[in-house]
């Protein structure tokens, strides 16, 4: 810099106006821009911590509460303590990392995401948000940089089986969410207890509402739309909320053989035409509404025997709650009429992992644009059709998130991608919005 400007002044006299101007703005932007991620050490950082689950086939296996989330999260706490950071996990299994301000009196700006995954899923979603937090400290670290406000990262536990260590955070996590099971065969209470949490004490992780001044998530877009318009960060506006069912339909386990076809009570052809009936209901109503079945099991499982029980998932999603019960009673009422018809008997049951619509906080919004703008990244608001830790956060913090780009938006995919640029340029919006936030706000 002190060249640039020695240089500038030898030549100040045979330069126009318009190259002064342009000079000084070129001096401004550079400066505005410090500090920077390492892009490097982000995208190493996320290569590594794909190992955690990678299995030999290429296949990935991360669900939460598996030997490899648990795995992953010691590795994450000791990254952490590697940073100098105060590390603990709190009782719903979260990894809590805690830096001093300068202030002892202001709230926290707090700022994470989840590295656990769907099966077989990717290396990004919820890993970049993770992984860049952590960048951001060590930038931080490396700069000798020290916020007013205490700075904390969350590393949220079981986020893809019903955004748990959040719901727990924002203080309504359920005793009959504990019970919900997944892939791994874990409820939810016993994936707590594997990641060091304490169900009993679950009650004390929920913060006070506006405990926290602000938090932020990075996150992959999980869509098409950056990519496709050629927009390098995006600015949530409002994230869709979710809800899921467990669908079962009981009918009579009979020879396959001798039972005429007229006599059978078959639960399988019972759920599958209720399948169809979920996406073309979904469809049949105007607005963004998704609609999906995407998991199912039928017993006994044979090929001569004809199924007796199947239980289908049933989710539906949308950005107002309304239109989200308006779609499932449809499908309900679609699905009682098609049961009565097979013969065969069908439940609904609602499952505690429900969260809702959220909208991001505006004044949030606009320092994740500024920021964005300042470092001359191209951006946009968008909603997000994707459920995020950050909806729960929304309850009791104002709250943004950042988006950049997937590549040909796929997600919840081992092909989910995101390049090493596009990384670092959500990186460093989200530590220049966290150096914003931490001069704006009280
Ligand atoms: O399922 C979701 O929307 C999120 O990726 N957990
Ligand atoms: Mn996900
Ligand atoms: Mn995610």
């Amino acid at each position: 810099m002190l060249l640039i400007l020695v240089t500038f002044k030898l030549n100040t006299k045979y330069m126009s106006r318009l190259n002064v101007a342009l000079f000084f703005f070129g001096c401004i932007t550079i400066i505005a821009q410090k500090p920077k991620v390492d892009q490097t050490r982000l995208e190493n950082r996320i290569l590594e911590l794909a190992q955690f689950g990678l299995q030999e086939n290429g296949e990935t296996e991360r669900v939460a509460f598996s030997d490899a989330d648990v795995a992953a999260q010691h590795w994450v706490v000791q990254k952490l303590k590697d940073l100098g950071l105060q590390v603990h996990i709190d009782f719903a299994g979260n990894v809590i990392g805690k830096r001093e301000g300068k202030s002892s009196t202001l709230k926290s700006i707090s700022f994470g995401s989840h590295i656990d995954r769907v099966p077989n899923g990717g290396n990004y979603d919820g890993c970049l948000g993770s992984m860049a937090s952590l960048e951001v400290l060590e930038v931080l670290n490396e700069n000798k940089i020290t916020t007013k406000h205490p700075l904390e990262i969350i590393i949220f536990s079981n986020e893809e089986g019903g955004v748990m260590g959040s719901r727990a955070i924002a203080g309504h996590l359920g005793k009959d969410a504990l019970k919900v099971v997944n892939s791994t065969g874990y409820s939810m209470g016993e994936g707590i207890m594997r990641l060091g949490g304490d169900t009993t004490r679950i009650a004390k992780v929920a913060r006070k509402k506006n405990e926290i001044a602000a938090f932020l998530e990075l996150h992959i877009e999980q869509g098409g739309t950056l990519e496709n318009e050629n927009i390098q960060i995006g600015t949530v506006e409002g994230i869709v909320g979710l809800k899921w069912w467990d669908v079962e339909f009981t009918g009579f386990s009979n020879h396959a053989g001798t039972t005429p076809m007229n006599a059978r009570q078959d639960a399988l052809l019972a759920a599958a035409k209720f399948i169809v009936s979920v996406n073309e209901i979904t469809n049949s109503f105007d607005g963004a509404q998704v609609g999906t079945v995407g998991k199912i099991k039928a017993e006994p499982g044979a090929p001569n025997v004809i199924p007796g029980k199947v239980v289908t998932s049933l989710e539906i999603r949308d950005l107002s709650s309304e239109v989200i019960e308006k779609v499932y009673q449809a499908i309900k009422t679609k699905g009682e009429e098609i049961a009565e018809a097979s013969n065969v008997q069908i439940e609904f049951r609602a499952l505690d992992t429900t969260a809702d619509p959220a909208i991001m906080t505006s004044s949030i919004q606009d320092a994740i644009g500024a920021s964005a703008e300042k470092l001359g990244l191209s951006t946009k608001k968008m909603p997000s059709g994707a459920g995020h830790d950050a909806q729960d956060m929304a309850l009791i913090a104002p709250t943004g998130m950042i988006f950049v780009p997937s590549q040909g938006g796929i997600s919840h995919s081992p092909k989910e991608f995101t390049s090493a640029e596009d990384m670092a340029n959500g990186a460093n919006v989200l530590l220049h919005t966290i150096l914003a936030l931490d001069k704006k706000l009280d």
